[in-house]
Parts: C-alpha cells; sequence; structure tokens
C-alpha cells in the first residue's frame, strides 16, 4: 500500500474539522478527550493464557484459547517486548491487564497465596519507565486446586481457604503497583465456578461464594492504589447450566459492597446490550470496569472489533460523560493469529469507536430529542454514519507518530520476520 504523505493527511483533517465544526463539534475537544483515555490491554493475549508458572495443567476453567499461530510469547521478557512492539502502533498512552499467573517468581514456583508484590517488581518497572498503568487479577483457573473447576465455591474448607488466601494475596500486589505507579490498579475477581448440568442446590454455592469475597475484601486498602472490581459470566465450556457468580449476583453484591462491576462484553445473551447497561447501573456503585471482547457462538473472547455493539459502548460512555468512572479494559486471547495485530486491531478499533462517538453531534441529538423531533433524531443518527470520522483518525495518528491504517501491518510483519519466526519452541 503506497503511504498517503502527511501533508495530504493534515489537508483532509483540515476539510473534516470543518464539516464537524458545522455540526456545532470540535474535532480537537474530542481529540484532546480521546489522549486522555487509557485502555488496559490484557497481557493473556501475548502467550494464550499460559503465564510463567509451569504448572503443567490445563487451562480449564471453561477458557479455551485456540489456534497455534507462532511467535507465542515465551517469557516475561518477551511478552514486555511484544507488548512494547503493539504500543507502538497504538495512539495514546495505555495500560497492561495482568494476571498472578505472569507473576516473575525466579526459579522456583511460588505458591498463589503466597505471591508478593515484589514477584512483579519488573512489570512494575517497565511500566513505570513507560509511563504506563497496570491493573490485575487473581488467577482461579490453571491449577490443581482448580481441576474440577470450583474455588472460591468449593464444597472442601481447605480448597476454599486457598483461593481466599489468594485473592487476598491479589489485592495486596494490586495496592502495591497502584502506590509505585500512582495510578489505581483495578483489581478484578472472576472465578470459572458452575456446574455442567441442572445443579440440585443452587444456594449453598452463593452462599459460600459471599462469604469467599467478604473474607477477600476484609481488608481495606486504599482507593487511591487499588480498586475491587467483580465479573460475572453467563456461562462456559462445562458450566453450562449454572454459574455461581453470575450477573445478577455480582450486580447485587457490588450494589451491597460497593465495589467495581466488570461487564465483559462477551459473557451476556448475544441480542442483550452492553451498552444500556452503563446508564442502569453506574447510579448504584462506585464504578464500571469494562471487558470489550466478542463473543462468537461459544466463545466470549474473540478479538474486539468496531461492531455497532461497540459503537454504542463507546457512544453511551460519551453521551453519560462516564469516563472518569468507567475503566476500559479489553478481554480475548486468540492463538490462531499473530497475536501483535490481536492486541493493536481490539485497541485500534476501540480508540476508533471512542473517537467516532466524539465526534457525533450528541448535543443536537439530545436536542432534538428534548424538542420531540423523534424523526429529526433518527435522521441525524443515520446521517452521522456517514461523518468523516477516518481523516480524524488518521491526523491522530500521525500526530501521535504511530503508522497510519493500511500501514501498521507492515510493522508487525517485519516483528513477526525478524522476532517472532526465531522463537521456535
Ligand atoms: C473469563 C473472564 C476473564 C478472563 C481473564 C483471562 O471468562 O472473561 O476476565 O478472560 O481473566
Ligand atoms: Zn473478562
Amino acid at each position: 500500500m503506497t503511504k498517503i504523505r502527511p501533508a495530504r493527511i493534515e489537508q483532509s483533517y483540515r476539510t473534516a474539522r470543518q464539516h464537524f465544526e458545522a455540526l456545532g463539534v470540535e474535532t480537537e475537544v474530542a481529540l484532546a478527550k480521546l489522549e486522555g483515555i487509557a485502555l488496559s490491554l490484557p497481557c493473556w493475549q501475548g502467550d494464550d493464557v499460559r503465564g510463567f508458572e509451569s504448572l503443567d495443567v490445563e487451562l480449564g476453567g471453561g477458557l479455551a484459547a485456540t489456534g497455534n499461530y507462532p511467535g507465542r510469547a515465551r517469557s516475561p521478557d518477551e511478552l514486555r517486548r511484544d507488548l512494547d512492539q503493539a504500543f507502538a502502533l497504538i495512539p495514546g498512552r495505555h495500560r497492561v491487564n495482568l494476571h498472578a499467573s505472569y507473576a516473575e517468581t525466579g526459579r522456583h514456583g511460588v505458591p498463589r497465596n503466597e505471591l508478593q508484590p515484589a514477584h512483579f517488581d519488573t512489570w512494575v518497572a517497565w511500566a513505570k519507565s513507560h509511563g504506563r498503568g497496570l491493573d490485575f487479577n487473581p488467577t482461579f483457573f490453571a491449577h490443581p486446586l482448580a481441576a474440577d473447576g470450583l474455588t472460591l465455591t468449593h464444597p472442601d474448607r481447605a480448597t476454599r481457604r486457598f483461593w481466599i488466601e489468594h485473592g487476598i494475596a491479589s489485592r495486596r500486589i494490586a495496592a502495591a503497583i497502584g502506590r509505585r505507579l500512582g495510578k489505581p490498579c483495578v483489581n478484578n475477581v472472576w472465578i470459572p465456578d458452575g456446574s455442567k448440568d441442572t445443579p440440585a442446590d443452587r444456594r449453598a454455592p452463593r452462599e459460600r461464594l459471599t462469604a469467599a469475597l467478604d473474607a477477600i475484601f476484609k481488608e481495606p486498602l486504599n482507593g487511591r492504589h487499588m480498586l475491587d472490581a467483580v465479573e460475572s459470566k453467563l456461562f462456559g465450556i462445562g458450566s453450562e447450566s449454572y454459574v455461581a457468580g453470575s450477573h445478577d449476583f455480582y450486580l447485587a453484591y457490588a450494589v451491597a459492597r460497593r465495589k467495581l462491576l466488570c461487564l465483559d462484553t462477551g459473557h451476556f445473551h448475544p441480542t442483550e446490550g452492553v451498552a444500556d447497561k452503563l446508564s442502569a447501573i453506574l447510579p448504584w456503585i462506585p464504578g464500571l470496569l469494562l471487558h470489550l471482547s466478542r463473543g462468537v457462538r461459544w466463545d466470549s473472547d474473540h478479538v474486539a472489533t468496531y461492531t455497532d455493539d461497540l459503537r454504542a459502548i463507546a457512544d453511551e460512555l460519551v453521551r453519560g460523560n462516564w469516563f472518569g468512572r468507567v475503566h476500559i479494559g479489553l478481554d480475548y486471547f486468540d492463538a490462531s493469529i499473530n497475536r501483535i495485530a490481536a492486541w493493536t486491531i481490539g485497541a485500534r478499533a476501540v480508540l476508533k469507536a471512542l473517537l467516532a462517538a466524539l465526534l457525533t453531534p450528541s448535543g443536537a441529538l439530545k436536542q432534538l430529542e428534548a424538542g420531540g423531533d423523534f424523526s429529526g433524531r433518527l435522521a441525524m443518527m443515520e446521517d452521522a454514519k456517514a461523518l468523516p470520522f477516518g481523516a480524524v483518525w488518521d491526523f491522530h495518528c500521525l500526530r501521535h507518530n504511530v503508522p497510519q491504517d493500511f500501514q501498521w501491518m507492515d510493522e508487525v510483519r517485519a516483528y513477526e520476520r525478524n522476532v517472532l519466526s526465531q522463537r521456535t519452541s
């Protein structure tokens, strides 16, 4: 693809800017807002959710990374290098979402319930040197004690205790990370616990889960350093009939205990709109964490793309002005394509959706609505779909010195040739 000269991109931007101005939308205001938005990229897209514990167990928990595209990161250094490459292709300053299973414990493994902030020192130093924030997740899967798919709801007290201790250790790690980076680290609890077939007892596991969560959250920690989030799921492979941590369960829990709720866009019924949930839930809880993903059939973890669903969420974020209380993470893992491309495609799609939302004449739409002009509202919503967002996006990429659309894959291919293809095992 031939490159478009910077002067041409600037020229198109100036024309687009006038176009938007005529609708009462200032592109520079939109771009300034976009600059301030940090997305949290899932570290686990870089190595198919394997982590670095060498426990030699299956991923489990109803999670499955399918595909064997060459070049998966095999060490923390490789993963960080790959993330650096992805960040070079994404405009703005973003965050990385870590799992406890990505601890660096030296040659000896450390049990998850004994993990310490020190096991993430290298991650923190790396994040700090790039001005990036980090988020965190206790890992309640891929472990011998989660082999039966049960963790915090486990009927065995000792097993449950192990996972509670892991939850407590993770919160302390998140707090230490947030303190050292000077930005709060969101610690998100997701557990796989559920039942393949119709359970005889739906109540007891949820009572155990409530008690376990309360035990994990007991220690007060500084909200400037860490924020607690809880994530629901509709079903997983092997938990088709019952999931203890369902949406209703965690919504109620988050309201009662003042926690953040994580909405993973792959964890709802296929026709259920997640965008509508923002303004319904945010009045009742301190904040939301989004796991932007793309559900396809049974899988909840395809690479996020520029879909109507994503656009609708972006519109809601902008129109409700929720940015201060909504943390935007991506959550997917696709082992069948280049993993740096996967990060970049998802992040650029989310940023584009946000930019398009920021450039939509929402003020004018709200005015039409207030005046009862619903024909005018629908007409403007439709007309807005063909606005020249792309010219503004191209200019944003130029300004941030990241490659343009149709160009950035060249860098991914070069990295694949020079770096990924050398990884043979
Ligand atoms: C699983 C949840 C959870 C995980 C990550 C790896 O269904 O979405 O967020 O994807 O923690
Ligand atoms: Zn998720």
